[in-house]
């Protein structure tokens, strides 16, 4: 398993720390799936991720572009709000005071991996991931973060 060099955890939306999970054989079936997601001008690698309602999981995002990239979960009417307030110019503190991570979103510098724990609603739908630096959203940088059975 790859290590982050670079890791942001404790992120909200209510996680538990998997302190005390772990089995003698390392993370098992007990720690969350890892879905590692490679970022570059200007795509996720993959666009498409299917989780269970409620299921845990870990994104390992690496990112293997030359700038720095955002990854956001949310529907699609929370990344079109996001993409707004970032063309509005208030994007950058919004980004670092309001929510840090709180919306399940990190930011990525180039070459650097960052890790995400987030946990899906119990309810099956279809989200997005997506990155809302400058120009990232609009040259078509999203994902599709089905959630169901
Ligand atoms: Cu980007």
């Amino acid at each position: 398993m790859r290590r982050a060099g670079w890791v942001v955890t404790g992120l909200s939306l209510g996680i538990v720390l998997l302190l005390g999970c772990q089995t003698p054989t390392g993370r098992s079936e007990a720690g969350p799936r890892t879905v590692e997601i490679v970022m570059t001008e200007f795509r996720f690698t993959p666009a498409e991720v299917q989780v269970r309602p409620g299921e845990t999981v870990r994104f390992v995002l690496v990112n293997k572009g030359t700038v720095a990239h955002e990854f956001m979960i949310g529907t699609p009417e929370v990344q079109e709000e996001h993409e707004r307030e970032m063309a509005a110019g208030t994007a950058e503190r919004h980004v670092a005071e309001e929510h840090p991570g709180s919306k399940g979103m990190v930011v990525v510098e180039p070459g650097q991996t960052a890790t995400l724990e987030y946990t899906a609603p119990e309810q099956p739908t279809t989200l997005l991931y997506g990155c809302h630096l400058p120009g990232h959203w609009v040259a078509g940088m999203r994902g599709v973060l089905r959630v169901g059975a």
